[in-house]
């Protein structure tokens, strides 16, 4: 257990790195976790699939901590990758040409999964597309083969197994995942932006419960997993 003052307001430090999220993501697996493909669409001029194109971008490496909304904190994982501004302007401007004004930018992963945050947010140094944790490839639990990491944000703005990024110049065409009080359009961590309406300390209520049963879903989810593929290896 870290006792650590300097924790966000409401975040508890924990040892592990769970594989987490939303229940019904639990079971739901990359169908492609080696190879990096992603689609950049939205309002672009281009449609672009970019994959190669990201050896040729500097790598950077950054130890940060990671806040889920639930309040769990596990902190200084050392991420490896691309900044998000190097992907944006040296892939994204111009191969995909997107309108200037498209600013709200929506992450898809091969799980279904998505989210969103304003292009300035994205753009800031400490935003990567990382592909490595702690010295070794990025595992299928913690987004193989490409997950955002925004260390400012709740967990649920870092996407997994990205294969999708859109810039939009309008919000408005937009559907969150879940319930709408559960989706913070900016979800700043030093602002406790965990959700809308409902007052933080509920938040933290009602979500501190969950934690311990998402753990043990999304491990059990991942073990039947991975026996079923080393069962299909077999055959
Ligand atoms: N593709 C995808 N990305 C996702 C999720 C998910 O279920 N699928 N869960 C989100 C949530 S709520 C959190 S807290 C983090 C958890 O990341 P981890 O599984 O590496 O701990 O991923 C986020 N990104
Ligand atoms: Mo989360």
């Amino acid at each position: 257990m870290k006792f650590n003052a300097s924790l966000p307001p409401g975040q508890q430090g924990r040892n592990t790195f769970p594989r987490f999220g939303m229940s019904h993501f639990a079971n739901r697996f990359p169908k492609e976790s080696a190879q990096i493909e992603i689609q950049i669409g939205g309002d672009v001029r281009n449609f672009a699939v970019v994959g190669s194109e990201f050896e040729h971008v500097d790598r950077t490496e950054q130890c940060s901590d990671f806040h889920c909304v639930t309040t769990w904190t596990c902190t200084s994982l050392r991420w490896s990758g691309i900044r998000f501004s190097d992907f944006y302007h040296q892939l994204v401007l111009p191969l995909a040409d997107p309108s200037p004004d498209a600013t709200f930018v929506v992450l898809r992963g091969q799980d279904g999964y998505r989210s969103s945050l304003p292009l300035e947010y994205l753009l800031a140094p400490d935003v990567l597309l990382a592909d490595r944790l702690d010295g070794q490839a990025l595992s299928i639990e913690h987004g193989a083969p490409l997950r955002l990491v925004a260390p400012a944000h709740y967990g649920y703005k870092s996407v997994k197994h990205i294969n999708r990024i859109e810039f939009w110049r309008s919000s408005v065409g937009y559907r969150p995942l879940g319930f709408r009080f559960m989706t913070h359009p900016t979800a700043r961590v030093a602002h406790e932006e965990r959700g809308l309406w409902v007052p933080n300390r509920i938040l933290r209520y009602l979500y501190r419960p969950l934690i311990l049963p998402a753990v043990l879903l999304f491990e059990r989810a991942m073990r039947a997993h991975r026996a079923a593929a080393a069962e299909s290896y077999k055959n």
